[in-house]
């Protein structure tokens, strides 16, 4: 497909399962960015999992934001349950406004619904010129280091550094080992998973993927994942009042639908540290991303930026069973 033949199926589907247009656009947008990346888990597939959540009635089509700023530098929007990513459009150029004003500014979305990336936020920001970090907890499935229930959300942490002239440095990953929507890409695919992503119900390792699921995840890298999931709950869970990602596993009850809460995002202006001497002190980050390459190691969001340069020319592959389960809303909605 092209890419503006999945944004107007993308944007179709997200009307017919119920969402306002303008809520539908801001939602699109991330999917479309996340197929046209090569971002699986986080790209067209989540059209079924958006259409799930909103047949669930856990979204609200057409929420009625309110921007309030509990200080000079915060901004809060509160989302009336509607998508993260409208919440995120909103606040986005006060956010950035007032980082440029202050330094720092941070932003709290609240009572969202988030099923997405992190990257097309702290993209944009580094695209106004900002240093940003933005972190969300989600549903708890992940079993801190050396427990075997779950307590953490997925958790993601996503960075992005303003680069002249290049596309930003950006990473944006899941605390837990994977993502929770590589581990259902791999149940629809009937694959197994490596060993060390989870544990069934009984607390014991395993490859099937369903298994993880209905058990617990683990974190990446051991008590070091872990400790960052613990921070992803207290920033973007209890800091901002919202809800950590055992609170939002019960506001589900058990209806299958994407996390409730609330995201936090900083925003750095670097000019506020630098003054005049930002091109020199950013000469120095160049220096280092070239040192990373020199050596055949690649930049986070390098595959990313790749895949995008060839969407962009070729259009994006859907898989036929995908396109038919997405199509097939637009039949029974
Ligand atoms: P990945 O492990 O696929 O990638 C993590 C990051 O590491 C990316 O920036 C990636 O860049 C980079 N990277 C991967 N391999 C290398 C390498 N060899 N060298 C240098 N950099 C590398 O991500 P996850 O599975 O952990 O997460 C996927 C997505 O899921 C994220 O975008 C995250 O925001 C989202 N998510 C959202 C949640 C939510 O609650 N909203 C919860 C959990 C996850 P590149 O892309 O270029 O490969
Ligand atoms: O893949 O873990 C995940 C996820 C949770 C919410 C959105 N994506």
């Amino acid at each position: 497909m092209r890419l503006d033949e999945l944004r107007v199926l993308a944007c179709t589907v997200l009307r017919r399962a119920g969402l306002a247009g303008h809520h539908a656009e801001a939602v699109a947008e991330t999917i479309v960015a996340g197929e046209r990346d090569g971002c699986a888990s986080h790209g067209a597939y989540r059209l079924l999992v958006a259409a799930n959540t909103i047949r669930k009635g856990i979204v609200t089509s057409n929420p009625k934001l309110q921007i309030e700023e509990p200080g000079p530098a915060l901004v809060r929007v509160r989302g009336d349950y509607g998508f993260a990513q409208l919440a995120f459009a909103r606040g986005r150029p006060r956010l950035v406004d007032k980082a440029r004003r202050f330094g720092i500014a941070a932003m709290a979305l609240n009572d969202v619904v988030h099923f997405a990336a992190l990257w097309p936020e702290v993209e944009a920001l580094a695209e106004d010129g900002l240093v940003s970090l933005a972190v969300t907890p989600s549903h708890a499935w992940v079993a801190p280091a050396g427990g075997t229930r779950p307590v953490f959300g997925t958790n993601p942490i996503a960075f992005g550094w303003p680069r002249p002239g290049r596309d930003p440095f950006v990473f944006d990953f899941a605390t837990s080992a994977v993502a929770r929507g590589e581990i259902e890409l791999h149940r629809r695919a009937g694959k197994a998973v490596p060993d060390d992503w989870g544990y069934d119900a009984e607390g014991k390792a395993t490859t099937d993927a369903e298994a993880v699921l209905n058990g617990a995840m683990r974190t990446f890298g051991g008590h070091k994942g872990s400790a960052l999931a613990a921070m992803v709950e207290l920033l973007a869970g209890p800091l901002i009042g919202d809800l950590t990602s055992r609170q939002s596993l019960i506001a589900d009850a058990e209806r299958g639908g994407s996390p409730i809460g609330g995201e936090l995002l900083i925003a750095i202006d670097p000019a506020a540290f630098l003054g005049g001497s930002v091109a020199e002190h950013l000469a120095q980050a160049e220096a280092m991303f070239e040192s990373i390459e020199r050596q055949g190691a690649r930049l986070p969001s390098a595959r990313r930026y790749a895949a995008r340069a060839h969407s962009l020319e070729h259009g994006v592959l859907i898989p036929s069973a995908l396109h038919a389960e997405i199509t097939k809303i637009l039949e029974t909605e």
